[in-house]
């Protein structure tokens, strides 16, 4: 199979509707207002704001959202159903994520229909949405496909996109795929791209991965390698059960690769504002923004970091608004106490006094604290005593 050439990948961040699927987590309308202006600085492509049918203050803020002028897309999330669709319509969103399950067990137990009768639905919804918005970007889901019939996720894909669905998503809504396993997404998406395209389709293929086994980011990007070219994410990963794909790791990636451009550096700012209204805290070694994510620690690694951070880091703070620090605990070496000293201004000290302080150092660390830089000048003066 070969691998096609690069083409640019459009990010759809879904912090404000599968993140508020985050158990306890409710977002205030004026928080998803402040949110989503930051979404747009950070260059996200389509800020999916949520399902109308859920509730009034729901359908309410995706119509204020629609109406800020903002450069990205704003998305509405819809059943198949009529009602659904109207309500999406009505909120004036740019972008339309309709979704039906079509595994057989859904068809015959939640859904109780046929594939033919579900496939009408899907086909009316869509047909409603391109008849009253021309305009609407449309995306149709077969929700849970990766564990459902190929054939039937062919055939409802085929039906959305002739009656004038623009994307289908892949959604891998338990997070059962594996990169380099009998469960790709690169081998799904290949697959799926070409049966449409011996129909004639050619629709953009969208993923949705949650990451149930840790793997949405890596099952994403296997999906892009074979030509997806719209990824769902959201901010610190949230989402229903362990998330979907974490936003700040996978603009990261798309950025280095060539993938897409980013505002980066308005990442930390975007996650303190959701952690604060989610109520769920930024993990210290979360990647590029938890607090330790630029911190040398051992002392072998310090005095490396030291000479050029490089030696140790393979992403530039700088391009996330932040700089390298250096960490002074039980791990810590005389190259780090002596840039810290001097970080903290204080002078040079003689070698019994130095010895004192990075013992102390080592100490306090051995505790399981940190040693801060306006802390130094205090252990130095208790070292004059002894
Ligand atoms: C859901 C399930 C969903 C849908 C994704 C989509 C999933 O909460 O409705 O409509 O693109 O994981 O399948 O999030
Ligand atoms: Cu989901």
């Amino acid at each position: 199979m070969t691998t096609p050439s690069k083409h640019a990948v459009r990010v759809v961040d879904s912090t404000l509707r599968e993140g508020e699927q985050t158990p306890c987590v409710y977002f205030s309308s004026h928080a998803k207002l402040a949110i989503a202006d930051l979404l747009d600085q950070v260059g996200v492509d389509v800020i999916e704001a949520g399902h109308p049918r859920v509730s009034e203050s729901i359908a309410s803020v995706i119509k204020t959202l629609a109406r800020r002028g903002l450069r990205a897309k704003v998305g509405a999330h819809s059943r198949s159903n009529p009602g659904d669709v109207i309500l999406a319509l009505e909120s004036g969103a740019g972008f339309i994520g309709v979704f039906l399950c079509v595994s057989d067990q859904r068809l015959s137990g939640v859904h109780r229909m046929s594939l033919e009768e579900s496939l009408e639905m899907v086909r009316a919804a869509v047909r409603t949405i391109r008849r009253e918005r021309p305009d609407v970007e449309i995306r149709y889901t077969p929700e849970d496909a990766v564990r459902s019939p190929m054939e039937n996720v062919i055939a409802a894909a085929a039906a959305a996109v002739e009656a004038g669905a623009d994307v289908i998503s892949v959604a891998d809504t338990t997070g059962v795929m594996a990169p380099g396993t009998s469960r790709s997404m690169h081998d799904y998406v290949a697959r799926l791209r070409a049966a449409l395209g011996e129909l004639g389709l050619s629709p953009e293929i969208a993923v949705h991965c949650h990451n149930d086994r840790g793997l949405a980011l890596a099952n994403a990007l296997d999906a892009v390698r074979a030509g997806a070219s719209i990824v769902d994410a959201s901010v610190l990963g949230l989402g229903e059960r362990a998330g979907i794909v974490d936003l700040a790791s996978l603009l990261t990636t798309l950025q280095e690769e060539g993938y897409g451009s980013y505002q980066l550096d308005r990442l930390p700012m975007l996650y303190e504002l959701v952690s604060r209204h989610a109520g769920v805290s930024i993990p210290v070694n979360h990647p590029m923004i938890g607090a330790n994510a630029f911190t040398h620690c051992a002392g072998v690694h310090t005095r490396a970091a030291l000479d050029d951070p490089l030696h140790y880091q393979s992403l530039d703070p700088a391009l996330f608004g932040r700089e390298s620090e250096i960490c002074l605990d039980h791990m810590a070496g005389s190259a780090a106490l002596r840039y810290a000293l001097a970080q903290a201004g204080v002078g040079e000290l003689e070698p019994e006094a130095f010895d004192f302080v990075l013992s102390e150092v080592k100490e306090i660390g051995r505790r399981g604290r940190r040693i801060e830089l306006d802390e130094l000048p205090y252990i130095v003066s208790c070292g004059v005593e002894v």
